[in-house]
């Protein structure tokens, strides 16, 4: 990603995860935001993006954090909202046996006592590649890589979605399923 289409993505994580009002815009209750209206509304905020450039970020995101409606007139955030209003409708699915989640060194003495929890954001986080769970961790500190048994967590009823970018949601992970290095 270029420095500009990063710049726009962090604009777009802001918007279409946060706060959309900031700019006056409204998301529907899946997380949909217009996208004439999203530029036009930007536009008005002086954050001038082209309908060719919001097209480049969604598609050279590292992440892909943003996904456009099948008939491209809506766009929407893939995960990682704080919205409470907001319900991807994600159809719940079957984890792997293990999955990972990226903390920080200074979160463990907290998470030892109460199992992960959804902070700001809706769900927890969780990946299925180990060196994601460091990059993720590594953003709040010294990262520490937790071993979730997801499988075990699933079998018992707990409920899981993947996010249209590949990354693990649930709503919390008990003590009990949580391995420590
Ligand atoms: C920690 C990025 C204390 C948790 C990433 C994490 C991800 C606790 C922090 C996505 C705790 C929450 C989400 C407890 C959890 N006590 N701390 N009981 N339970 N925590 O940012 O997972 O680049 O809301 O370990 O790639 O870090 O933005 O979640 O450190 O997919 O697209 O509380 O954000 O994606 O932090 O990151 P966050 P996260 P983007």
């Amino acid at each position: 990603m270029t420095d500009k289409n990063k710049n726009i993505s962090k604009f777009l994580s802001l918007i279409l995860r946060h706060a959309p009002d900031t700019i006056g815009l409204t998301l529907d209750k899946n997380g949909w935001a217009d996208v004439a209206t999203l530029l036009e509304r930007a536009a008005a905020h002086g954050k001038r993006i082209s309908l060719e450039q919001l097209h480049e970020v969604v598609a050279s995101n590292d992440k892909q954090r943003f996904a456009f409606s099948a008939d491209g007139r809506a766009i929407r955030a893939s995960q990682g909202h704080s919205l409470k209003s907001v319900d991807l409708e994600l159809a719940p699915a079957e984890p792997p046996a293990i999955l990972y989640h990226g903390t920080a060194s200074r979160f463990i003495t907290s998470i030892r006592q109460s199992g992960l929890k959804a902070q700001a954001r809706r769900h927890v986080h969780l990946s299925a590649e180990r060196a994601t769970a460091v990059a993720v961790g590594a953003r709040y500190g010294v990262p520490v890589v937790l071993t979730v048994r997801a499988a075990e967590m699933h079998a018992l009823g707990h409920v899981f979605h993947r996010s249209d970018n590949g990354v693990w949601l649930t709503d919390a992970v008990p003590l009990r399923f949580i391995e420590f290095p």
